[in-house]
């Protein structure tokens, strides 16, 4: 047993699939502090911007605390008896395939398993899809297709082993921070050691890259079929693996040799000399780890571009040897437990085949199951296709957010509206989605709930409880299985998560023998003692055994039948799906310090505010051509739906591609769901959406008057043509833009920033340009101050925001604010660049000048970088640029 001192907690990070350990401090009077567990293999005590402000985000702001029936608040036996009966009824009436569940890589294990038990093995469908259609399922399929079996074969550890790490369609700096500084630290001590980044945009992760490789959307399939051929007629090759260990060789190289160099320059978008290094270092580095993510699974070739990959290490044996293999990194903290208990609609359980009828018997008698699902259920994006035309008559969503997240999401929002009986279990209670629940369910949020979670390195670790339940909230385990008994059903009498745990365990081992990857025996029937003392393991564990196998695959031993793996001759894909009307390329993911649909990173101001508002990333020229101005507004449009974001022009970026977070909604801002204009275009093997290849026109959005707000209180429903909203100091800022004027800018204020009446405003008013300032006080106190002006505002951002927070006694701060400038004593600290110390660009620039001309020299003088990590790319590109314009 791990030693734990009362009353810290170790526990797991809910955010990314890295899965760190965590420490969890309830301090007498209630508040919680976070720190990185040194002793936790994922990350032995690192964290990163998001994980270090965990505390910031669990306050009881905006939860959902009582189940409700149609928004209003009902007992948990109302509400689970109306849950029961409306399936129950739905699969007497229509049969079992009328139901469905869509369900998270956000769930613990537990409460996955429960939920593929009851759909699979008592409801008899096998509707139940999670949103990690939407993520790693283009990895599950290309892992089944090469190795018979979900496999990733590799662990952290070997990408600090390698001698070239190759890092494809991934942002590791920003979405795997703690695997990008384990990363970062190995080259830095072993400088020798080379990084390649494959991604159409020059992201902060090529900030430590010696080859960026700008590929064009959607070339991967052909780079590596390239690179297989170029290996193939080298010393590289490995002929004796390939001959023991494969099957399907001769026709996968017959296929990738058919491109010509012409063809592969014109379909990377990489002039041959680039491809040549990248080949020539390939093969010529034995020790080399290929890590991919987004860039590769969110496309209609990404279960192609998966077995490109693996073709390549399967033709070299570089596979499951230390510092050697193909690396699917997940990105949700529980991705991967989700696919150990058959959580997507073509699974089974515990890595068992649904198409298999023996795998199939062996876990309905292992259940006791009145059923089994004989045939795949609907896959996320055909889910929703059937509750709009009527098919799904009861839908249950669970931790997930699908009116953001889902691509065509205004399409999917439409069926969700017209589905006779929608259930939603989530810990916020306004969300785009829950706002369609008939049903509402509170569920348990992170340092409530209790259970498992397995990271990319197949590392299961256990999130602990150090909250208390707030209000009537339940695990959502526990939701499920009371759905279940009251639907009749027998095999739903868990005690606890442990009982849960030790049946999951006890299914992975049950007949296997070895004949698959996943089994963790050595916890079967584990009871409640030991599990909460479970300390983070790697699978496989089976009976008996002790010690951690790491890795899979050096010796073969694949799941096929045969015990050999399959080379996939791929093809190239169409990738261009550019027209005339739709001239670009959209690319959608992530930015550093806000996770997904801002359920949870949109209550910390410090998160926040890194990237305060959603934007288009676009190239100058392309910016130029089409009459857009970087801080402008633009408005995107597809033929599935609009948004509208503010510029950002950037050489990062390529010509023909914009790119935009995923993140904003309809909480945050007035229109910027991205998923409105990705089509429903899904990849032929996994079902996974095209999410980063869209075609779409972009253009100016012209405004009469541009605005920025701060206010203390949360500004309602904003009346204004665009806004975008973010936590900020101690309150809100925002930015607004109008068509024209909305007359009395002072109602309009004492509305949106709810000003108590009797506060009359400072205000300032340039009718000459249209400047017009408004502030409003109560005593000492700013409510809120309102900039407005025909251009895009130039207030300095962080330092109104600060002034929320100053005391503003003294007449000439007031004046100071309506003149919209900081006095020579509150110099603007700039945008944020650190969030953990909340240093602004300004302060970094300043440090520069002062001679702190290294990332170390300028944490040093203003703590920026020296605590996560994660900003340290960002400081390295100010001194770069500071350095370049010193130079000019
Ligand atoms: N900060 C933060 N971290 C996160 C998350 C978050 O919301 N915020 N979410 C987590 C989750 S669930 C996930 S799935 C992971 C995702 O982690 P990533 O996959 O690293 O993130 P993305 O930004 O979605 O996409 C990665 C990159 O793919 C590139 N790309 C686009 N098209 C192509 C292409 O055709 N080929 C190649 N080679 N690259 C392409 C994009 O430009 C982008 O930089 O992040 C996890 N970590
Ligand atoms: N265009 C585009 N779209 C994408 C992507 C992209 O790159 N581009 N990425 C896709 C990927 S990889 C992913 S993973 C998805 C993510 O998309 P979603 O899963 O939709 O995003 P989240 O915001 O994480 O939604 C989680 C929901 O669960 C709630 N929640 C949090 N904790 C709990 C809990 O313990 N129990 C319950 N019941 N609820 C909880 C939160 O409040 C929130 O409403 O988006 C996908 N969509
Ligand atoms: S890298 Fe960051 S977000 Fe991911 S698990 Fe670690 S601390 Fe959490
Ligand atoms: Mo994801």
């Amino acid at each position: 047993m791990r030693a734990t001192i009362p009353p810290d907690v170790q526990t797991t990070c809910p955010y990314c699939g890295v899965g760190c350990g965590v420490i969890a401090t309830v301090a007498d009077h209630g508040a919680v502090t976070v720190k990185g567990d040194p002793e936790h293999p994922a990350n032995f005590g690192r964290l990163c911007s998001k994980g270090s402000a965990l505390a910031e985000t669990i306050d009881l702001e905006g939860r959902v605390l009582f189940p409700e029936i149609g928004g209003r608040q009902a007992e948990w036996d109302e509400a689970l008896d109306l849950v029961a009966g409306k399936f129950s009824q739905a699969i007497t009436d229509h049969g079992p395939d009328s139901v469905a569940f869509y369900v998270s890589g956000q769930l613990l294990t537990e409460d996955y398993y429960v939920a593929n038990k009851l759909m699979k093995g008592f409801i008899g469908s096998a509707n139940i899809d999670t949103n990690s259609r939407l993520c790693m399922s283009s990895s599950v399929a290309g892992h089944r297709r090469a190795f018979g079996s979900d496999t990733v074969p590799g662990t952290y550890e070997d990408i600090e082993l390698a001698d070239l790490v190759v890092l494809t369609g991934s942002n590791l700096a920003w979405c795997h921070p703690v695997i990008y500084q384990r990363l970062a630290a190995a080259k830095a001590a072993r400088p020798s050691m080379k990084i390649v980044v494959i991604d159409p945009r020059r992201t902060m992760t090529c900030d430590i890259a010696d080859l960026h490789l700008a590929v064009r959307p959607d070339g991967d399939v052909a780079l590596f079929m390239g690179l297989l051929a170029h290996l193939a007629a080298g010393p590289a090759i490995d002929r004796t693996y390939i001959g023991t260990h494969t099957q399907g060789f001769a026709e996968t190289l017959a296929a990738a040799s058919a491109l010509s160099l012409a063809d592969l320059t014109e379909r990377t978008g990489l002039p041959a000399m680039e491809l040549r290094e990248f080949f020539r270092l390939f093969e010529t580095t034995e020790k080399v780890v290929t890590c991919y993510s987004q860039g590769v699974n969110q496309s209609s070739s990404g279960t192609d571009k998966v077995n490109a990959i693996i073709n390549c290490h399967l033709a070299t044996g570089r596979i499951g040897r230390p510092g050697m293999g193909p690396f699917s990194l997940t990105g949700q903290p529980n991705a991967m437990g989700g696919r150990e208990v058959g959580g997507l609609a073509n699974m089974l359980a515990a890595h068992m085949a649904l198409e298999n009828a023996g795998d199939r018997e062996r876990v309905q008698r292992f259940w006791a199951s009145p059923a089994i699902a004989d045939k795949p259920g609907l896959k996320a994006v055909d889910m929703f296709h059937a509750v709009a035309d009527g098919r799904v008559k009861a839908l249950w969503i669970m931790a997930t957010n699908p009116v953001v997240s889902m691509p065509d999401a205004d399409a999917v929002e439409a069926a969700i509206r017209a589905c006779p009986f929608v259930v939603v279990s989530d810990v916020l209670k306004d969300t785009d989605t829950t706002r369609h629940a008939h049903v509402l369910l509170p569920s348990l949020g992170w340092g409530e709930k209790d259970g498992t979670v397995t990271n990319s390195e197949r590392r299961i670790s256990r999130q602990r409880q150090f909250l208390a339940a707030p209000g009537e909230a339940r695990p959502d385990w526990w939701q499920m299985a009371e759905i279940g008994r009251r639907m009749g059903f027998a095999g739903f009498d868990y005690r606890s998560q442990a009982d849960i745990f030790a049946e999951h365990a006890a299914l992975s081992a049950f007949e296997n023998g070895g004949s698959r990857d996943f089994d963790i025996g050595a916890h079967a029937g584990i009871d409640r003692k030991d599990y909460d003392a479970l300390a983070p393991f790697q699978w496989p564990r089976p009976a008996g055994s002790s010690s951690d196998r790491t890795r899979f695959f050096a010796d073969g031993g694949f799941y096929h039948m045969d015990r050999k793996a399959r080379f996939i001759a791929v093809q190239p894909p169409v990738s261009d799906h550019t027209n005339e009307k739709y001239p670009l390329t959209l690319n959608t993911g992530r930015i550093r310090d806000h996770w997904h649909t801002l359920t949870r990173t949109g209550k910390s101001a410090r998160l926040s505010g890194h990237i305060a508002e959603p934007f288009a990333e676009i190239h100058p020229r392309d910016a130029m051509e089409l009459g857009i101005r970087g801080a402008g507004l633009v408005e995107l449009e597809s033929p599935h739906g609009k948004a509208v974001v503010r510029a950002l022009v950037t050489e990062r970026q390529a010509r023909g591609n914009v790119f935009v977070p995923m993140h904003w909604n309809e909480q945050f801002a007035s229109r910027a769901r991205i998923d409105a204009l990705v089509p429903p275009v899904t990849d032929p093997h996994s079902g996974q959406p095209a999410s980063k290849n869209v075609a779409v026109a972009i253009r100016p959005f012209k405004a009469g008057f541009y605005g920025f707000a701060i206010s203390a209180a949360k500004p309602v429903a904003p009346q204004a043509q665009y806004w975008a909203l973010a936590k900020a100091g101690g309150g809100w800022r925002i930015e607004l833009a109008f068509d024209d004027t909305v007359g009395d800018w002072t109602a309009w204020c004492r509305e949106t920033f709810s000003i108590p009446a009797g506060i009359e405003p400072l205000g300032y008013a340039d009718h000459q340009t249209g400047d017009l300032r408004l502030a409003f006080f109560d005593e000492g106190t700013l409510l809120a101050a309102l900039f407005l002006a025909r251009e895009p505002v130039a207030v300095a951002r962080n330092w109104a925001i600060g002034q929320l927070s100053a005391s503003h006694s003294d007449l000439r701060k007031r004046f100071a604010i309506v003149a919209g400038r900081p006095g020579a004593d509150q110099p603007d600290p700039g945008a944020t660049v650190c969030s953990c110390f909340s240093v602004g660009a300004n302060r970094i620039i300043a440090a520069i000048r002062g001679g702190a001309v290294s990332v170390e020299a300028v944490g040093r003088e203003t703590n920026a970088g020296t605590n996560c990590g994660s900003c340290r790319a960002e400081i390295r590109g100010i001194i770069d640029g500071c350095l370049a314009a010193a130079a000019e």
